[in-house]
């Protein structure tokens, strides 16, 4: 959109006014926050009613992604970006005295996601609404999202997350747009006169499920998408009321059981839950989605038969599955189709994502939980599983343990990735290696009775948030170098290889990342009181904390250089500053072990003179959106150091990577697609290759005793976890002393701990040279594009939803 800077400053001072009813100098910068965030609503407000019906006009296939997670982050900044209008409001901001970027720090980063999953989806909802892809997300609003992180005295304490506390400026409440969905009960088939079988469902109780909308804005065209977040509140005072009458303490206790469906996020992070209010959750926003989907065809007057011309629906991990059931049921229970039409209909419209290989991720719930909470549907379920095991009775080329191994419903469970992949007409994963790891191992069978169905999706971030609004002084640099195309087009990002030995270029990009660094050893200063040296090399490793993730391999390198420093009068190195932030789930034991072990050996590092400042070690608290994007342009060297095999992509490395770090690397996840386009000698790989990994696992593992017993580097490592070296560590050290040695060593730090060493050898030989590093940087840079989200859904729309892109 175009406005000019007057006319923004009056829209301004009226929108502060109607709200506070006083005028912007008199007001505080929460105020300001909220007078220019409900003023971008109202931008935002009048193309977002049009793209709604300018897809209807043009009967556009719509896309609806589903995913229990969205970790959108902060939204003022990437609003006023996407809509084109963000300087000229800093601009007219900075006249009236106000610095944006103090205004935008005001806004709470909704965290509504655990790490990978959730940001994904996130990006995916940017990308789509970006490149006019009819795309909108459907999910739950937590009342609070992913804990808040707190460290004390070394460990993880956790802390709820009320991101609703002050007003949310973005959503929408549409209370008549609610729906009801269905649990408990009894459901049964109802045999009629005509020999007809008739679904009946009895004693349900129904949640009211409240959709808040929040607008997806695209970059510079116009399209504002939707997501919405279904709240459960309690329907009306007589409905479903509990045994025991609506006396006033059974209504409140009934309404708080409710009002618990979307409470809080589950903060397990590739881990299954098997409880049953994770459950509810999914079936509730699942229901309420898919009602209300059907609901808008329908109100196209088109044929039923059409809707998965019409629409598409995308199961994000298996945590959205019943969706399949769900669409069953209302196809033949609401609008009276046959079970075969209704099955056409269904594998049409459904697609599914698998992220994860890890078998302790999958879901699998026991039936008479299912049965217990969603009756009918476990019915649609167990007829689905019969038709799938019906469906060889003719083949005789099947083996029978295949099909029991492949059916949804087995040894006491419903299995829903099988439920997702029988019901679906695709199934992706998220990087090239994941892709093949699904077909040859973990779904081969699958993949063995529907190749057809098997595609790769390689992951992707939005270059919006990641470059342009985290790092503006690298992207000010690349429009004054390579233009500004590759703002609408990110693979125009290689342009910028023909500058890789221009210095004047290379000189740029060093300050850049040297201011970036300096504004994190100063966030660094006030919030852990360490003094880090912005000309030390800044290594860093964010995520989830996770044993496959291996920060441990990372602390324990930081342990090896510091024993040698004390020890070796001979041992040199470049200063480094090691900056780790992760948040583990509340009941992983052994991950938060780890947090305390980084915080000890941080806390002693730091404050050994015998170290003179050449290591110091950071733990960052809270790791989120908001953290990341300060964190990842002020980045040299990215860990992305997962046992092969494990890490299913992974998009931290594709971020670190778009700002100008040096990929250290597993070659797992998409660490193989980015060497394959930086090229060898700008990335630094290390460890076990794939077949290894695989291997191993197959002959149950390696002697990790046998290593540590010969290897000396590894033995003075490992005994400083256990001989007190180490302060305040007395259980983490054991413990993880006995994981690597006792236990096995299931991720194979101590296998690759010496290739890890040499590539940190190497990293900073690389680093010594300067001309080199920054070429690296370049380089990476400059490969980066592919690694777009925009990239992503387009393969997305035209490979597994089959829809069109809106003129912009
Ligand atoms: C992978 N989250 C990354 C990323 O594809 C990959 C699971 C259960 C409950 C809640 N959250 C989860 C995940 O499994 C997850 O985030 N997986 C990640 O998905 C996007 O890049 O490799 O670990």
């Amino acid at each position: 959109m175009i406005i000019s800077k007057a006319q923004f400053k009056k829209d301004f001072q009226k929108k502060m006014l109607s709200l506070y009813s006083q005028e912007v100098e008199d007001s505080s910068n929460s105020e300001k926050y909220f007078a220019l965030g409900y003023l971008v609503k109202d931008y935002i407000s009048e193309n977002w009613a049009k793209t709604a019906r300018k897809y209807e006009k043009y009967g556009e296939k719509q896309v609806y992604y589903f995913s229990i997670e969205f970790l959108l982050g902060r939204l003022l900044g990437s609003n006023l970006l996407n809509l084109g209008i963000r300087n000229t409001v800093n601009d007219a901001l900075t006249e009236m005295g106000i610095d944006l970027n103090d205004i935008e720090k005001i806004e709470v980063d909704p965290g509504l996601g655990n790490g990978g999953l959730g940001r994904l989806a996130a990006c995916f909802m940017d990308s789509m609404a970006s490149n006019g892809i009819p795309g909108h997300g459907n999910g739950i609003r937590y009342k609070y999202g992913l804990f808040q992180q707190k460290i004390v005295g070394g460990y993880q304490i956790e802390l709820p997350e009320n991101w609703l506390r002050d007003a949310n400026v973005w959503e929408v409440r549409k209370p008549d747009h609610a729906v009801k969905v269905r649990f408990y009960g009894d459901a049964w088939m109802k045999p009629e006169e005509d020999g007809e079988l008739t679904p009946i469902h009895t004693g349900y109780q129904e949640v009211l499920a409240v959709p808040y909308d929040t607008p997806l804005v695209g970059y510079e065209n116009k399209t504002i998408n939707t997501l919405r977040l279904w709240s459960a509140e309690i329907d009306s005072v007589d409905s479903g009321i509990p045994a025991g009458g609506s006396s006033f303490r059974n209504v409140l206790s009934y309404k708080r059981e409710i009002e618990s469906i979307s409470e809080v996020l589950y903060p397990d992070d590739s881990n299954y839950e098997g409880r049953l209010l994770r459950l509810k959750q999914e079936y509730f926003f699942v229901s309420a989605g898919v009602q209300t989907i059907l609901k808008q065809f329908k109100e196209l007057g088109l044929p039923l038969s059409e809707f998965g011309e019409k629409v598409a629906i995308h199961i994000n991990d298996t945590h959205p599955a019943v969706a399949i059931p769900e669409l069953m049921r209302l196809l033949m229970d609401e609008e009276g189709l046959e079970w075969e039409e209704a099955w056409r209909i269904t594998q049409a419209t459904m697609s599914y994502t698998n992220h994860t290989i890890m078998s302790e991720a999958l879901e699998k719930w026991p039936i008479d939980m299912m049965k217990q909470l969603l009756p009918r549907i476990l019915l649609i379920i167990q007829e689905i599983d019969r038709r799938y095991r019906e469906s060889f009775v003719l083949s005789t080329d099947i083996n029978p343990s295949v099909i029991e191994r492949t059916a949804i419903i087995s040894d006491g469970y419903v299995k829903m990735a099988h439920l997702c992949i029988i019901g679906s007409h695709s199934i992706n994963g998220v990087a090239k290696l994941h892709t093949e790891l699904l077909k040859k191992q973990e779904l081969k069978e699958f993949y063995q009775l529907y190749p057809y169905k098997f595609n790769n999706k390689t992951n992707g971030i939005t270059h919006r948030r990641w470059l342009m609004l985290a790092n503006p002084e690298l992207a000010a640099l690349l429009d004054k170098t390579i233009g500004d195309s590759w703002r609408r087009n990110p693979q125009d990002l290689k342009l910028l290889k023909r500058y890789k030995r221009d210095d004047n270029v290379q000189s740029e990009i060093q300050r850049i990342k040297l201011a970036n660094k300096t504004r994190l050893a100063e966030y660094i200063k006030a919030k852990n009181g360490i003094t880090v040296d912005p000309n030390s090399i800044f290594d860093i490793q964010v995520k989830r904390l996770h044993a496959y993730k291996r920060q441990l391999l990372n602390a324990l390198h930081i342990l090896y250089q510091y024993i040698e420093l004390v020890t070796n009068p001979e041992f040199d190195m470049l200063p480094r500053t090691y900056i780790f932030g992760a948040k583990a789930a509340p009941g992983y034991y052994y991950a938060k072990e780890i947090i305390k072990f980084i915080n000890a050996l941080g806390e002693q590092v730091n404050n050994d003179p015998r170290v003179k400042d050449k290591i110091k070690v950071v733990f960052l608290e809270n790791y989120g959106v908001t953290l990341a994007e300060m964190i990842i342009p002020a980045a040299e060297v990215s860990e992305q150091i997962s046992t092969t095999t494990k890490e299913a992509s992974g998009t931290s490395n594709m971020k670190f990577m778009m700002n100008g770090a040096i990929t250290l690397a597993t070659l797992d996840g998409a660490n193989v697609e980015i060497l394959e386009e930086v090229g060898a000698p700008n990335i630094v790989i290390f460890g076990m290759s794939e077949q290894e990994v695989l291997n191993y696992y197959r002959n149950g593992g390696y002697n990790s005793r046998e290593l540590y017993n010969s290897d000396p580097r590894i033995k003075a490592v490992l005994d400083s976890l256990v001989n007190g070296f180490i302060k305040d560590i007395a259980t983490e050290g054991r413990d993880i002393f006995m994981s690597l040695i006792d236990y096995n060593d299931e991720f194979f730090v101590l296998k690759d701990f010496d290739s890890y060493l040499a590539a940190q050898k190497r990293l900073e030989d690389l680093y010594k040279d300067r001309f080199t590093w920054n070429k690296m940087a370049i380089e990476n840079i400059s490969s980066s594009g592919v690694f777009s989200a925009d990239v992503t859904v387009k393969q997305y729309a035209a490979g597994i939803w089959d829809t069109r892109m809106i003129e912009r």
